[in-house]
């Protein structure tokens, strides 16, 4: 018996051993670990930028871009009705002076409608050098975040020159930086002394957790009589100068800050940016997953109402652009930015004014592995989404959204 015990034991330990010894330095932060379908079917984003990838503490940062919430949202994930923009960053690199939603404020909550676009600007000012891979993302309540594409972002300076001012409607300029820390330091150690004191003092009084308990079993109805008088009073003066001391502190800050409101807490809904389809209609006829070839193959019913014939030049999905060179050019922004520079090929050509075209595109890149968008194959509901880009002979752009059942082919 105690052979086997010791073999388990060393398996274990042998096991802890390989993972310990294969542990390499973590680069990433989660953008592949959210499931393929949530990734393609919930918020999609694209033209997403920033101003600068390398700045100095205190100088500002801008991330701007557009986010479209797919039409065929999952069942299972809850729907926008209260989300939150932000900027997913490892660590307090950055503040965040201020955000627009359409030129809206973006500082409370907002619902969003299903199957609009929405566009974004997120001022950011360094706070602490630091390289960072930096995300939009937007958190929706009861559904998580729903990450944007990354930027890697180079910090450098000395935190100790960052500042962070502003004038309080009162006319007072404070650095929030160190604003009412001192305050708050000095409450936390008053409480942790007192409530401390109140534990020790019951420490030293005699038994305490198991044993205590077991003497009360003992004692039965008399388990009382454990607590004595001068026990009872200390008792009833910590209760008297909580009271007491809250009050105080109720009344001394209402003194020293009379005008106060309280934090914004409302929700606002903000309309949606003009259609970005401009009149292109684009339908999904059928959809395949070739995995030996880790391309995706879909046939696209396409109707151009717009006045200009029109090509397709992009699929985008999770955050994952192929390009279809021919018509329009990307590059990766950096070494994490996956865009198959190559990657969407189709026939059939441009879609003339008034015409209804079927379009053979296929989008292949190693990405449907690495990025794991390949696992959709594996769901109970194998339905993709995404983005395709429409330019016309001028540049002009149509952004429709796609997306529709995907079976797999394995030869
Ligand atoms: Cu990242």
């Amino acid at each position: 018996m105690l052979n086997i015990k010791k073999t388990i034991l060393m398996l274990i330990a042998f096991m802890i051993a390989c993972i310990t010894l294969y542990a390499a330095p973590a680069i990433a932060h989660g953008e592949k670990s959210q499931a393929a379908y949530l990734r393609m079917r919930t918020l999609l984003w694209y033209d997403v930028d920033v101003s600068t990838v390398k700045l100095k503490v205190n100088e500002e940062l801008t991330m701007t871009g557009k986010f479209y919430w797919f039409y065929d949202w999952p069942n299972n994930i809850a729907k926008p009705e209260v989300a939150f923009l932000n900027i997913g960053i490892p660590g307090p690199v950055f503040v965040r002076k201020a955000s627009y939603i359409n030129g809206v404020s973006g500082t409370n909550s907002t619902r969003f409608d299903i199957g609009e676009t929405y566009e974004f600007k997120v001022i950011l000012k360094a706070r602490r050098p630091a390289r960072v891979h930096m995300h939009a993302l937007m958190n929706v309540k009861e559904a998580g975040p729903l990450i944007g594409p990354g930027r890697w972002v180079e910090v450098t300076g000395n935190q100790a020159d960052f500042i962070n001012e502003v004038t309080t409607l009162t006319g007072e300029t404070i650095d929030l930086e160190t604003y009412g820390l001192a305050n708050a330091v000095k409450w936390h150690i008053f409480w942790g002394v007192i409530a401390a004191a109140y534990l020790l003092y019951w420490i030293f009084q005699g038994p305490i957790l198991i044993p205590r308990y077991k003497k009360v079993k003992l004692l039965g109805d008399n388990a009382d009589d454990m607590i004595s008088t001068t026990d009872r009073m200390v008792g009833l003066v910590m209760l008297i100068g909580t009271f007491v001391v809250v009050t105080w502190s109720y009344f001394n800050a209402y003194k020293e800050y009379p005008v106060t409101i309280p934090l914004q807490s409302g929700q606002i809904t903000i309309p949606a940016l003009p259609d970005a389809a401009r009149g292109v209609n684009a339908e999904v006829i059928d959809a395949k997953y070739r995995v030996p070839g880790r391309a995706l193959e879909f046939s696209l019913k396409v109707t151009n109402n717009t006045n200009s014939p029109i090509k397709l030049g992009e699929y985008t999905a999770a955050n994952i652009r192929w390009m279809n060179p021919e018509v329009s050019t990307a590059e990766p922004a950096d070494s994490h930015d996956p865009v198959a520079v190559a990657g969407l090929t189709y026939e059939g050509g441009s879609v003339m004014p008034g015409e209804t075209k079927l379009l053979k595109v296929t989008c292949t890149d190693a990405a449907w592995e690495t990025y794991r968008l390949a696992k959709l194959i594996y769901d109970p509901d194998s339905r993709f989404g995404g983005l395709v880009f429409f330019f016309d002979e001028e540049g002009n752009r149509s952004v429709v959204a796609i997306g529709g059942p995907l079976i797999p082919v394995f030869i």
